[in-house]
């Protein structure tokens, strides 16, 4: 298999109707999303899987990232539903026509109602039912699926639900935060173990049946005074919690979580040791960390921002790129992408960040493949139908309609189709780098 080229999504932000996660309950609740938005419909990708493979197809993808929902294939705990395992067969199979290699992750955020009820992440007992879920996938799917990515951010995961409380459950305690984080690694580590058990076959014939990780998002975290030593304090310490120490378990199989305030978490764990067959890098921006204010992240003033706010800094995708390099494992880009509902910006940055990839790889840096946040428009969790990651447009009032094509994604496309950035892409976008 040569570089993997393509696109990501998550089940619960395309497909629709996912009516049996803590997601679809938490939307119903008055003030919990921007707008009042609820997931609903999302891109009724659950209907029109095939026809969206078609377009990442046509522009030349050669991979795809998608997520099985939990809740659809185990709505009871022990009761794998057939006709949703049927479901997700056929769009394996309509992949492998459209010859884009499965990439597919086991948790995105979204659980079953019942795992929800009965102590979700924060116990211990929910990576007992996670492993049994992904024993049954492998089993499944394994003939069809050899790159598995086991969990998505668990960083990202247990801060928003459980410090900042703007996610499912709604806490805010930072030492369950820190327990969902752990637990997310432990669970990590045994489906590790338990999808190289279970998945003997190798689907592509590539010589590997079973390429197994997780998507960790990464950003850049820089005191936003670097002469104030308590930005420059914070700044590392959220640079120690949120990133090295979640990277640094999945190499040596110790979990060592500390935030001021919150309790210690230290445990070895050692199905996690060694548990990287490639790490999924989700890289988007970078963040001005502040002590004292309002807001703890901020943009560098006067930066460009897509319409989340979020900094678009391209330099820093190959500084995480060569920092996550210095684990010793191949690095898959999980996602990256740009909030931009115009599509103005997003083929510019785009080539940007393509190009500081390419001076990454050039320093040394293994990386196996880059997959764009996002193919489709769809839910941003609590930020609702507003942000547009998509390189394809939907229309939200009318899920089913065909999709609409951005300019983005012809300049992805011709970026695919080359492999490289070459004159003509550069031209294209008005850049000479
Ligand atoms: O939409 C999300 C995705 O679910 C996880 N990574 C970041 C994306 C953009 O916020």
């Amino acid at each position: 298999m040569g570089f993997l080229w393509g696109a990501a999504t998550s089940a619960h932000q395309v497909e629709g109707d996912n009516c049996g996660n803590d997601w679809w309950r938490f939307e119903a609740l008055p003030g919990t999303i921007a707008h009042g938005d609820v997931s609903g419909p999302a891109c009724r990708h659950y209907e029109w899987f095939d026809r969206d493979f078609a377009l990442a197809a046509g522009d030349g993808h050669n991979a795809h990232r998608f997520s099985l929902e939990w809740s659809r294939i185990e709505p009871a705990r022990g009761r794998f539903d057939v006709t949703q395992v049927a479901h997700y067969h056929a769009v394996l199979a309509s992949l492998r026509r459209h010859r884009l290699a499965p990439i597919v992750t086991l948790h995105h955020f979204t659980n079953p109602l019942w795992i929800a009820d009965h102590g979700g992440w924060e116990s211990r007992e929910t990576v007992d039912r996670y492993c049994d879920y992904v024993r049954f996938c492998a089993r499944e799917f394994g003939g069809e699926v050899d790159w598995w990515c086991t969990v998505n951010e668990p960083e990202v995961y247990a801060f928003r639900g459980w410090s900042e409380g703007v996610w499912p459950p709604a806490r805010r305690d930072d030492s369950a935060a820190l327990a969902v984080i752990a637990n997310q690694l432990e669970a990590h580590g045994r489906a590790y173990r338990i999808l190289h058990e279970e998945d003997r076959i190798d689907a592509d014939g590539d010589g590997k049946a079973a390429l197994v990780g997780f998507a960790k998002h990464h950003p850049q975290l820089e005191p936003a005074r670097p002469w104030f030593p308590l930005d420059v304090l914070r700044a590392h310490l959220e640079r120690r919690v949120f990133n090295d120490a979640v990277e640094e378990a999945a190499i040596t199989g110790v979990v060592d979580l500390f935030i001021p305030g919150a309790r210690r978490i230290r445990r070895r764990v050692p199905e996690l040791a060694g548990s990287l067959d490639y790490l999924g890098l989700n890289y988007y921006t970078r963040w001005k960390v502040r002590m004292l204010g309002p807001e703890p992240h901020v943009a560098r003033p006067g930066a460009r921002l897509t319409d989340l706010r979020w900094e678009i800094h391209p330099q820093g995708f190959e500084q995480a790129l060569v920092r996550v390099g210095r684990l010793g494992v191949p690095i898959l880009v999980t996602e990256n992408g740009f909030a931009d509902a115009s599509d103005s910006f997003r083929s510019h940055a785009l080539v940007e960040y393509l190009f500081h990839m390419e001076r990454a790889m050039a320093r040394g840096v293994p990386v196996l493949g880059y997959l764009h946040w996002s193919l489709l428009d769809n839910f941003e969790w609590a930020d609702g139908y507003g942000p547009r990651f998509g390189l394809y447009r939907i229309d939200f009032a009318n899920p089913e309609r065909p999709r609409t094509r951005t300019r983005s994604a012809d300049l992805y496309a011709s970026i695919v189709r080359a492999n490289a950035i070459d004159d003509q892409v550069l031209a294209d976008v008005g850049l000479a780098l």
